[in-house]
């Protein structure tokens, strides 16, 4: 397969008139006429059109009929047979939706008909200039006796099996959109700050109508964050949202019909939890604010994708932290970042932020792109502070709208609105891997504090030199008793080695560096468990508070992995007074009590040069857990009670941190009691938070049966209920039977292949339950590989994405390495195995 590489970018050689689409339905047989005009840049070129898995009937230049030859995924008409001035295109094609299960292009899903288009989706409706920096408007038809038609933009005209829609935006293809279904409005309304009225809607399969509630909210709870906190108004007269149950990713953010995967638009108090709720928040405020960063401002290239994604996950992580707690969210986004982002980074699929080559541009719609994209948007944001980002964005906003720009483009208007010089920040987009901090202390009687600063960049598999970067590392310094000795500074590191002096102090300080997560990096500080007690119990910043914990709990817990040493007094101290400390928000409190996760030991222990034992780490893990709540037994029961809101169902911020510390001290006392008060709570439960809760502990506890056939009876008929049912029994599963579970779920009636939501419910909670996936004898790794070949002939970007379970492979030791070598080399020789899913598979072996 072909390798395109960034250093290869031409810009498109014509520019297109408005384009003209008619769309007449049929699940086999949909036609799809197409018609634009192209005039020359300037010179003479071919005329290169992709087009997949298209059946062309016709294609005519200015109106006379040629002969096109469609060869390796495009039409190419040479210069010499084109006219010279400005010409029109119109092709003819077949599709065939129904037979579609790549979800790529048009594609049917219950009945109904639904597009995705980004990366390359577009070249599988028509043959066309797929790619993002060729932007025009669009003007579509769709004839069907379907009641609902939609498409981008505003709807024009419409009659009896038929809808017209037109754009007025000029957009690049992977952003078109078209839905055709027997659906149902969940209506609502919105004014933008300039009085233009938005009719909304979100359109759902009969029956879902009362699962829209939440999204409506939180659609116009985005529409007018965006307006007060960036100055972005809405831009068309209707906003479209459609829910689809087949989806391979969350949602995508075409203009003016965002289509979601039902999962992240449909909840009701008894089928979403507080983590779907929360999470379809994000989602739909991501996909809505793409409508400036990224639609509006596109990107020139696919190398060029954090542009968009990694701003936008920026703005949907501050707009979540302005609705729920900056605090809290600025944890779970390091969490995310650390499980996600750094995993890959330290791993064979390792890249750059923005990449320089890719065989399938859907593999690099990853953690690094995404998390640590957004990352560099934080990092930046604190260089030049809040109005140097204001001023920057503004800039970039006037000058850029209705462009298809760079990341060169992006840093200079920060450049430029800021006077900063960011040639070195700008190594951050190519240097691949998660950088260490490591800071050592100095202190001199006369006053005089110093903390030195050291970098280094671990190597990738693209053996790219790395150059120091610039790193923003927010410090503090308190005093013994727990003061502040200064406001925080953000100091500076441009060298691979800084010292920061500090001076006039009367008494040693204790600092609390890298708050706030200030940069994605592996901070190593060496501090005694003591110092770190007092941060958990004094730090001003709660990033880095929590964060003393973390390492405490760490710490403790790889002693007992690798020594068999019993948490310290000291510890189990820490962690009581902190579930004790009313001061402190529910979540929070949640948060500190969490163990590192399984995967993160083995990670943990792989960085420190040792061969993490997944059943080792599992067993020790849940050791530390009987423990904890050994020494916390006294207060569990009392907490259980004191954090179960009152009222009906609330997803609200602070119903949720309790629901969250509740379940927390319910996975403890069921340490204790072998599930008798999960089972009580599984009775009590009115609300499907709860309930999993629950039904979780009852798993772990090994009397969950009663408890999952009832689950099973009540929620059998409704498809995203049932992807938990099937997703918790394999996650809770304990390591020996986990792939047995899982094995015998796909034999389920409802088990269905086509669906990535309940494939990934199954294989994506096998690859997370850690010891059970890499069980010693390989049938973890046998199965996934198994089933990641089968759906591998139906949906390639989805297989592709599952096969990232075995990107931790050098982790682990000589026999399980062999094994999953073994996997991938069976994966690797499969006839007619997809690009994407080749892709990763060879990269992994590297
Ligand atoms: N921009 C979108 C990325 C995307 C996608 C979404 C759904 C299905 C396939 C997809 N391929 C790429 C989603 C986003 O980041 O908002
Ligand atoms: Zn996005």
């Amino acid at each position: 397969p072909q390798t395109i590489h960034l250093a290869d970018y031409r810009p498109f050689p014509f520019t297109l008139g408005e384009v003209q689409l008619t769309f007449r339905l049929a699940p086999a047989a949909t036609r799809v006429l197409s018609r634009f005009t192209l005039a020359p840049k300037g010179g003479r070129e071919d005329l290169v059109l992709f087009g997949a898995h298209l059946r062309l009937i016709r294609a005519a230049v200015n109106g006379a009929e040629i002969r096109a030859e469609p060869k390796d995924g495009q039409i190419r008409i040479a210069a010499a047979d084109l006219p010279e001035g400005p010409f029109t295109w119109e092709a003819e094609v077949e599709i065939d939706p129904a037979g579609n299960t790549a979800l790529e292009g048009l594609y049917m899903s219950n009945g109904m008909y639904c597009t995705q288009c980004e990366a390359e989706g577009f070249r599988r409706i028509t043959f066309y200039p797929d790619r993002p920096d060729v932007m025009t408007t669009f003007r579509v038809r769709i004839e069907s006796d379907l009641p609902v038609l939609l498409s981008n933009g505003n709807p024009v005209a419409e009659g009896p099996g038929f809808a017209e829609w037109h754009d007025p935006w000029p957009k690049p293809s992977y952003l078109f959109a078209l839905v055709a279904g027997d659906l149902r409005a969940h209506p609502g309304q919105f004014t933008t700050r300039s009085g233009r009225e938005v009719a909304l809607n979100i359109w759902v399969r009969p029956g879902d109508e009362d699962r829209c509630d939440w999204a409506l909210t939180s659609l116009k709870a985005s529409m007018r964050w965006d307006e007060e906190v960036y100055g972005r108004e809405y831009d068309l007269d209707i906003f479209n949202i459609v829910a689809v149950d087949d989806f391979n990713m969350g949602a995508m953010e075409n203009k003016g019909l965002n289509i979601f995967n039902s999962r992240a638009v449909l909840a009701r108090a008894d089928t979403a939890t507080d983590a779907d709720f929360m999470r379809i928040e994000a989602i739909i405020a991501h996909e809505y604010f793409h409508n400036w960063t990224g639609n509006r401002i596109t990107c020139r290239d696919w190398f060029q994708l954090c542009l968009k994604e990694g701003l936008t996950v920026f703005r949907d992580q501050q707009f979540t932290g302005d609705l729920r707690g900056a605090a809290v969210k600025r944890i779970e986004d390091a969490l995310t970042l650390r499980d996600r982002q750094f995993r890959e980074d330290t791993g064979p699929l390792a890249h750059p932020v923005r990449p320089s080559s890719f065989v399938e541009i859907n593999n690099f719609y990853t953690a690094t792109v995404y998390e640590k994209g957004a990352e560099l948007i934080g990092m930046l944001k604190r260089l030049v502070g809040d109005a140097g980002y204001k001023a920057a964005l503004d800039l970039y906003f006037t000058r850029h709208d209705g462009q298809a720009c760079t990341l060169e483009d992006w840093l200079k208007v920060f450049e430029e609105a800021t006077g900063r010089d960011l040639t070195q920040f700008a190594r951050w987009y190519s240097q691949a891997g998660t950088p260490r901090l490591e800071v050592s202390e100095a202190w001199d009687e006369a006053g005089v504090f110093t903390l030195t600063l050291r970098q280094s960049q671990p190597e990738t598999p693209d053996g790219v030199e790395k150059l120091p970067l610039h790193i923003p590392v927010v410090t503090g310094l308190l005093n013994p008793n727990g003061d502040e000795l200064a406001p925080s500074v953000t100091l500076e590191l441009t060298e691979t080695e800084q010292s920061f002096r500090f001076e006039g102090l009367s008494t040693r300080p204790i600092a609390s560096v890298l708050r706030d997560f200030s940069a994605p990096v592996i901070l190593s500080h060496r501090q005694s468990d003591a110092t770190r007690a007092f941060l958990l119990a004094h730090d001003s910043d709660p990033f880095n508070r929590w964060e003393a914990g973390r390492t405490l709990s760490r710490e403790v817990l790889a002693r007992l992995i690798s020594e068999g040493t019993p948490p310290s007094a000291d510890w189990l101290a820490a962690m009581a007074a902190l579930l004790r400390d009313e001061s402190l928000e529910p979540a929070f409190r949640a948060l500190c009590l969490r163990l590192p996760g399984e995967d993160d030991m083995a990670a943990t222990l792989a960085g420190s040069g040792l061969v993490p034992d997944p059943h080792h780490i599992h067993r020790a893990r849940r050791s530390l857990q009987t423990t904890l709540a050994r020494h916390l037994a006294p207060q569990l029961p009392g907490l259980i009670r004191a954090m179960t809101p009152q009222g009906p169902y609330s997803p609200d911020p602070t119903s949720t941190g309790q629901r969250s510390l509740k379940n927390m001290a319910l996975a403890l006392q069921t340490r204790l009691d072998g599930g008798a008060a999960a089972q009580s709570a599984w009775q009590a439960a009115d609300n499907m938070t709860d309930q999993m809760a629950a039904l979780a502990c009852l798993i772990e506890a090994g009397c969950a049966g009663t408890a999952l056939r009832a689950f099973e009876a009540r929620y059998g008929g409704d498809r995203l209920v049932m992807d938990k049912w099937f997703m918790t029994q394999v996650l809770c599963a304990p390591p020996e039977t986990a792939a047995d579970v899982a094995e015998a779920l796909t034999a389920h009636p409802k088990f269905d292949l086509k669906n990535p939501n309940r494939f990934r419910a199954v294989f994506g909670a096998l690859s997370a339950n850690h010891a059970g996936f890499h069980r010693a004898d390989g049938t973890g790794y046998r199965l996934l590989a198994d089933w990641l070949l089968r759906l591998d002939a139906l949906n390639p970007q989805t297989a592709a994405r599952m096969s990232t379970a075995f990107e931790t492979l050098p982790r682990y030791d000589a026999d399980r390495q062999a094994m999953m070598r073994e996997e991938l080399q069976r994966l690797k020789a499969a006839p007619r195995l997809s690009r994407d899913l080749g892709e990763m598979v060879s990269r992994m072996l590297g």
